[in-house]
């Protein structure tokens, strides 16, 4: 088999890049671990920045989600059992949008498979060849078969526990553990507030955000190994009220919970994000702690580029902006890294915490909400910062 670009992965990195190349006239095949019911089920991110917004749209994909997503112009930070509102659209003319993102990956399944493309689930024994040539291969195996597909190049969108990543020597890795996990539900209520709440209360920090008109979706800061047992439905709601408790009495409407998880928090970062005819993507290159909601906006972006650069090569025969996309990915990389640690040490209580630094976190905490500099920095971060140029090299 041969095609341009083998793409290892069919989550929004891989998806959105065959489907930016297939709009320049690039050909590739995607290659995914898991079958298809499996990645559209998938309960994760759900807040889409400004520009992912947008790029969605160009890429043609964003129909169901401009008529289903939820366009907020603002979110609310509460603590001390009061909210205050951060107002993205009056301080920096952009939003953000509530839209799942398996619902993300159902429309871009559906146009890659619409347009003919190649997209293959259920491939196992993903291994790689011959990085360092021209001509570089993809082995791996369907349905019991061995197969081979020779690219002239590869890209790793295969996410954080993914292949793709060991295949960069000399990697560097930058990173932070956080000592708590998140615990995240889906329940069946109507959301509690228009916006979402980012809390922190002395039990630790709550989230509460949504889905749908019908749908919430709420976290809680737990401790790092909680087993999920410990956390019968009735206890989960019961630290959800305690958290989201304010002095005039909000409480949040309760309905059965239609899925249940824990992650643990964590900043990783590999670099350099490339080797050879090697270019990675997304979570296979870096994960952030999802308090800064950055996780798949930082995807779209790396697949922005790769999509610009990789045009380039193919119109102009250009190779200097893929040999630049490490540095430029970076770069905005650890903008979103350091957002998102700076967001999670706001709004979490650190076990290892003395009154210290719960006081700092508060003085962080006081500043934000009433410094309008303040307030746009977080706000220009959160709906994301603009890219530097479009993804279509014409
Ligand atoms: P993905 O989505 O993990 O997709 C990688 C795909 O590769 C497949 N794969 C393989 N395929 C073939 N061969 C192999 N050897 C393979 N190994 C793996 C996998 O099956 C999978 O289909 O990575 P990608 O595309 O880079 O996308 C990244 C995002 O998924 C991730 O950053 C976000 O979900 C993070 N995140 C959030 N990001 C946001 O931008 N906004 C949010 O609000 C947000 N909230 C979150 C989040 C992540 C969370 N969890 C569960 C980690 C909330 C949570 C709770
Ligand atoms: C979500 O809706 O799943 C969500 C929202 C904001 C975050 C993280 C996750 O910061």
């Amino acid at each position: 088999m041969r095609t341009q670009v083998g793409i290892v992965g069919a989550g929004p990195a891989g998806l959105l890049l065959a489907r930016l190349l297939h709009l320049q006239g690039i050909e590739s095949v995607v290659l995914e671990a898991r079958d298809r019911e499996y990645v559209e089920r998938r309960v994760r991110a759900g807040v889409l920045e400004h520009g992912t917004a947008q790029t969605l749209r160009e890429a043609g994909v964003g129909d169901r989600m401009d008529a289903e997503g939820l366009v907020h112009e603002g979110t609310e930070l509460r603590f001390d059992g009061q909210g205050h509102r951060i107002d993205f659209a009056e301080l920096t003319g952009r939003t953000i949008t509530v839209y799942g993102q398996q619902e993300i990956v159902k429309d871009l399944i559906a146009a890659r498979l619409a347009g003919g493309g190649d997209l293959r689930f259920d491939v196992s024994d993903v291994t790689l060849a011959d990085l360092d040539t021209d001509r570089p291969r993809v082995r791996f195996a369907t349905d019991g078969q061995a197969a081979e597909l020779a690219c002239d190049f590869v890209i790793g969108a295969d996410g954080f526990h993914g292949v793709c990543r060991d295949c960069v020597p000399e990697l560097t890795v930058y990173e932070r553990h956080y000592p708590f996990a998140w615990l995240g539900i889906l329940a069946e209520a109507p959301p509690s507030s228009h916006e979402l709440i980012y809390c922190r209360h002395e039990h630790g920090f709550a989230l509460h955000s949504m889905r749908s008109p019908r749908i919430t979706r709420m976290y809680l800061q737990v401790p790092v190994d909680e087993p999920i047992a410990a956390w019968p439905d009735d206890r989960i709601w019961r630290e959800l009220q305690t958290r989201f408790a304010t002095r005039d009495g909000f409480a949040l409407t309760e309905g059965p919970l239609l899925d249940k998880g824990i992650t643990p928090m964590r900043s990783f970062v590999a670099a350099p994000m490339q080797s050879g005819r090697l270019l990675l993507a997304g979570d296979a290159a870096h994960i952030v702690p999802p308090t800064g909601a950055k996780g798949m906006n930082l995807a779209v972006a790396d697949v922005r580029l790769l999509a610009h650069a990789l045009g380039g090569f193919y119109a102009e025969g250009r190779t200097d902006l893929l040999a630049a996309y490490t540095e430029t990915a970076l770069t905005r990389v650890w903008r979103a890294t350091h957002f998102s640690w700076w967001m999670t040490a706001m709004l979490h209580v650190d076990p290892a915490d003395d009154p210290f630094a719960a006081r700092l976190a508060q003085a962080q905490l006081d500043y934000v909400t009433s410094s309008r500099a303040m307030a746009t920095a977080l706000a220009e971060n959160y709906t994301g910062l603009p890219y530097a140029q479009g993804w279509s090299y014409r």
